[in-house]
């Protein structure tokens, strides 16, 4: 299945708005017959201009993109680790994510109601990570009580991971986040299989006014803030965006000629997704279909067939690999092969972003 990435944030943010800009950008929904999609949860296509060119060079009938999903979760509030506003459901949702998208308010609207009274992203959005961090933080108190258990009842496998586990301990009740550890790899096995909220990449969106002026100090708190960690701020007015939404392919496009701009700011909360989850996109095409594929940076070859079909997984044979750049220098598949550029690869070769990959494989 495809990435997953969780809109958090206080209430009236933004997120809802934004959730439904992003989901209004349409998938053609019977590429998808697979995805039941509950009213939080939407299917949004990566754009991305190579995969046209190869639908176009190859003569595939259709194009079909790659996916990022979004959810819309609601009910973060202060105190919600302890119950408050919808509780503890979040926490279920978070964890169902692979990347966090903090959307955080930096409108001023008299008539949308504030829930705390300073006007302070940066401590609107310390009050949600504070509330992960405790969250993490009794999931953790809960596997050391456990723990001790085991060792008790002779364990003493459980003695190491005791160790590890603690050490995340006396970080949170810092106040420090589990990425700002630096973990061994059994640390980081551990995380994982704990599926702990603090470790997961974040991207934040700054949901501005539309005409941007008063709230750029606020948006900048953001920007340093993520910079830390390496994830990427996108400001958006989310009532614009979801305006432009509504707009068919065409009138977007005038929109954003109008403007100067080369893509909506909602494309640009679907690439910090990606960028942040470290995905790359290779293609496959042939006459029927010219279809994108994410992957996490670093697979091979063989993982990535699997992505398509497992019996391309389990039949690998060999693939053929075209780079973008090469078909589009050469304009054809044939030219590409007569001047010697198509890679014949085994197994474990390493799958570059922009690969127009064939796959060789018996059933
Ligand atoms: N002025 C202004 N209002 C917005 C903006 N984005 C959202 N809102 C409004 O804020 C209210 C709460 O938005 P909603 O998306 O439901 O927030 P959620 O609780 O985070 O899901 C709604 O009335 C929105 O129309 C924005 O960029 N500017
Ligand atoms: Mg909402």
């Amino acid at each position: 299945m495809g990435f997953k990435c969780g809109l958090v944030g206080l209430p009236n943010v933004g997120k809802s708005t934004i959730f439904n800009a992003l989901t209004a950008l349409q998938v053609d929904a019977s590429n998808y017959p697979f995805c039941t999609i509950e009213p939080n949860v939407g299917i949004v296509p990566l754009k991305d201009e190579r995969l046209d060119k190869i639908g176009e060079i190859i003569g595939s009938a259709k194009v079909t993109p790659t996916t990022l999903e979004f959810i819309d979760i609601a009910g973060l509030v202060k105190g919600a680790s302890k119950g408050e506003g919808l509780g503890n459901q979040f926490l279920n949702h978070i964890q169902g994510v692979d990347a966090i998208a903090h959307v955080v308010r930096c409108f001023k609207d008299e008539n949308v109601a504030h829930t705390s009274s300073d006007f302070d992203a940066k401590n609107d959005l310390d009050v949600v990570l504070t509330e992960l961090i405790m969250k993490d933080l009794e999931i953790v108190e809960r596997r050391i009580a456990k723990l001790k258990q085991s060792i008790k009842s002779g364990d003493p496998k459980m003695k190491k991971q005791l160790e590890i586990v603690s050490e995340f301990e006396r970080f949170l009740s810092q106040g420090k986040p589990l990425k700002e550890v630096e973990l061994s790899i059994i640390a980081k096995e551990i995380i994982q299989e704990m599926n702990l909220l603090t470790i997961k990449p974040a991207i934040y969106i700054a949901n501005v006014s539309e005409d941007k002026c008063d709230d750029e100090t606020q948006a900048e708190n953001l920007h340093q803030f993520g910079k830390k960690h390496g994830e990427p701020l996108v400001t958006i007015s989310g009532k614009v965006q979801e305006e432009i939404s509504q707009l068919d392919p065409e009138s977007q496009k005038e929109f954003l000629d109008e403007w100067g701009l080369e893509e909506l700011s909602l494309d640009k909360i679907i690439r910090a997704g990606y960028e942040v989850l470290n995905l790359i996109t290779f293609f496959t095409a042939n006459e029927n279909e010219a279809h994108a594929w994410t992957i996490p940076a670093g697979t091979t070859v063989q993982k990535a067939a699997g992505k398509i079909h497992t019996d391309f997984e389990k039949g690998f044979i060999k693939a053929e690999v075209i780079k973008f750049n090469d078909l589009i220098a050469h304009g054809s598949e044939t030219e590409v092969k007569h001047h010697g550029l198509m890679g014949v690869h085994g197994k474990d070769y390493i799958v570059e972003d922009g690969d127009l990959v064939f796959f060789r494989f018996n059933v």
